[in-house]
């Protein structure tokens, strides 16, 4: 690797295993192409082994048959198919590991296995002395990136874009060592492009950057990777020359139907399209009063010719709110705009729905369009790009959180009455819950050209998390954040606790020191770090507290704006009432006064006190833990981590004392432990 950190696949020396003689010899088996894939299965291997223990095994290649190569072919298939063909088994036979697959990705995927397994320091033999067989929960297991051609990144903590700079499309061995990383924890789609698509972003579906884009397709290609393009829905108007996008109008579609043509022979490994469409301000259907099927539909059906799909987001909102309008809910817009037309998408587009009914926030509830659409393509888009939860200058690690995502019961197919259906979050986007054609998850990404990625090399935990969760969504937050330090920064006991104490824990800590009980958005308008309690209150974005002298928090009940009854039964109920809903919640739910008192206890204004003091307490302490591994971590690493803590406590002393002061003022309510409040 060049100048950046080799993060996971730093392959440095082991002690375990190094005698392991079922390592010597490795068979591939199953029946699987041998192409770039194999290939670079192969290699990495013999580095890994090499590097790690010093063995240079011998790999015995034994396919029954020569398919065709899963990455350069684009068809059609379905979720299913895909996730089928990555399956792999890994075991030990006649004395030396034996990865069985159908496809290339699955060797590859089993070889990634393996190296984890040696990486971890885990005993190789008693590891595979059963066999294991590993699928993947998800079909597409994809990163977004909001990465900009002139190379800088939307949302970005960590540095600019190793994809462009200056409207150039860049491939070096960083491309590579890229395409290594995110397919060793299981990611086999990428979107290379933010979804706002503007200037020479535009024009990435011409022959300006043709030759580049197909490169970089057959690199990601060659790791089971798709390449995937954001696409600027109004491309008939900004490229095209014509004075219309209506997706109903027989001459953009005919546009669109020479595009397509050319720009999938041009890039044969492109797999299809994610579109940010009537949102923020980007074009869409709407302005032609068409629905968003309409426009997806239209893209879908000229894109099926080439066996490619469309991916919609369902970000779709109004941003120009007054703020004095009560009954405009932005929380409702998802589920307003999509749900009327379940059913109506064609069966190669995917709904791309965010976590949560508004952005990103460090919490709120699932949105309600997982449990609402029951006829629809969906994936799940999550974030570790840490926009909202600390700018990778705090430590969050989001696998907790995305775990209460994916366990949230929708009750979608099961109904209040069965109550333990196939129905979560996990299961709907895993296709199982509707059996659906396509589906999967999405995380916008963290990675930037910083030496470590992520600016944070404690954010690499998210990256690499995410990776790993979306492959198998039953792995726990614990066990992935162990194999991360692990295989990234040490194989110390010591050292693996103190770490994991802190990356546990982290995301509840930061939701104590910033937005707690559900309120979200008091950040900075516009940078979104640092608190401002007012900064969005009185804007047009749709977010607001509505905090007075009595109490504070959303109304979303059936008497506020009935956001709370797009839920299917019991969460509709569960949300629609003070006494039901989760305290976690309880402000994202209703306004309520600072003297209601929660199910823990203590009221409104107590715990607002109380999380605040506490968060940064705790925090403190994650610092000080941090500081003790001075010595035995790398000093780079070290100095990185701990130059962001100090940053950190800042920022969480800033929100404590302006929360709290806020509060205190507004509601002239004493904190009963007496605590200094400005
Ligand atoms: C890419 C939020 C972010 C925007 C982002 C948008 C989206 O509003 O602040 O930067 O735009 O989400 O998800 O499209």
């Amino acid at each position: 690797m060049g100048n950046y950190a080799k993060l996971w696949l730093n392959y440095s020396s082991k002690k375990n295993n190094k005698d392991c003689k079922v390592l010597k010899k490795i068979v591939f088996s199953g029946s699987f192409a041998d192409d770039k894939i194999l290939e670079n299965a192969k290699k990495e291997l013999s580095l890994g082994l090499k590097d790690m223990l010093g063995i240079e095994p011998q790999i015995i290649i034994s396919s029954d048959g020569n398919t065709q190569s899963c990455a350069a072919k684009r068809e059609l298939t379905s979720g299913k198919a895909i996730a089928d063909s990555e399956v792999y088994t890994i075991s030990i036979k006649d004395g030396s590991i034996d990865i069985s697959a159908v496809s290339s990705t699955g060797i590859l995927y089993g070889v990634f296995n393996l190296l984890r397994t040696v990486g971890c320091e885990k005993d190789v033999e008693k590891e595979y002395a059963s066999a294991k067989t590993f699928r993947p929960s998800n079909p597409l297991r994809m990163l977004n990136h909001w990465d900009n051609m002139d190379g800088s990144i939307e949302r970005g903590y960590s540095g600019r874009s190793f994809f462009y700079e200056n409207d150039e499309i860049i491939i070096n061995n960083r491309t590579v060592d890229y395409a290594r990383l995110i397919a060793s924890v299981g990611i086999n789609a990428v979107v290379i492009n933010n979804v706002n698509v503007k200037q020479a972003a535009s024009y990435m579906i011409t022959d300006r950057y043709f030759e580049k884009l197909a490169q970089l397709g057959e690199i990601f290609a060659g790791y089971g990777i798709g390449l995937y393009l954001s696409l600027n829905y109004a491309s008939t108007i900004e490229i095209g020359g014509m004075d219309s996008a209506d997706p109903l109008d027989e001459g953009v579609k005919a546009w669109w139907k020479e595009k397509m043509a050319e720009v999938f022979a041009k890039i044969p490994t492109l797999k299809g399209f994610l579109v940010k469409a009537d949102s923020e301000g980007r074009p869409g259907p709407f302005t032609y009063g068409r629905t968003q099927a309409d426009g997806a539909n239209m893209l879908a059906d000229i894109a099926k010719e080439h066996g490619a799909i469309i991916i919609w987001r369902c970000f779709v909102y109004n941003c120009r709110q007054d703020w004095r309008d009560k009954k405009t809910d932005r929380a409702r817009a998802g589920y307003d705009n999509f749900k009327p037309m379940d059913g109506d998408y064609h069966d190669n587009v995917i709904l791309q729905i965010k976590n949560g009914p508004m952005d990103f926030q460090i919490r709120e509830p699932i949105s309600p369009l997982f449990g609402g659409l029951t006829k629809t393509n969906q994936m799940l888009e999550v974030q570790i790009a840490q926009e909202y939860t600390g700018q990778q200058i705090d430590v969050c690690y989001l696998i907790p959180m995305f775990k209460e995502i994916l366990g949230f019961k929708t009750y979608a197919k099961s109904g209040k009455d069965i109550g333990n259906g196939d129905d979560t979050v996990a299961d709907i986007i895993s296709g199982k819950t509707f059996d659906s054609r396509f589906s999967g998850i999405a995380a916008v990404t963290n990675t930037g050209n910083d030496f470590n990625w992520t600016g944070d090399y404690l954010a690499g935990a998210n990256l690499f998390g995410f990776g790993r969760l979306a492959f198998d969504t039953g792995l726990e937050s614990d066990e992935i954040a162990e194999e991360f330090i692990r295989m990234t920064i040490s194989n110390e006991d010591g050292v693996v606790d103190t770490i994991k104490e802190i990356l546990l824990p982290s995301r509840a800590i930061y939701e104590k020191y910033t937005c707690p009980l559900g309120i979200g958005w008091m950040v900075k308008p516009a940078t979104h770090y640092g608190c401002s309690v007012d900064g969005y209150e009185y804007d047009r974005w749709g977010t607001y507290h509505r905090a007075d002298h009595l109490g504070l928090g959303v109304d979303r009940t059936d008497k506020g704006t009935g956001y709370a009854l797009q839920y299917n039964e019991p969460n509709a109920s569960i949300y629609n009432s003070p006494a039901a809903c989760p305290d976690e919640l309880a402000l994202f739910f209703h306004h309520l006064p600072y003297t209601h008192v929660l199910h823990s206890g203590k009221t409104v204004i107590q715990h607002i006190y109380d999380a605040h003091f506490e968060g940064y307490d705790e925090a403190v302490k994650l610092a000080e833990k941090w500081e003790t591994l001075k010595g035995k971590v790398d000093d780079g690493i070290f100095e990185n981590v701990s130059e962001r803590f100090k940053r950190q406590l800042y920022n969480a002393k800033e929100w404590c004392d302006q929360v709290n002061t806020y509060f205190h003022r507004i509601s002239g309510i004493e904190d009963e432990k007496g605590r200094e409040i400005w």
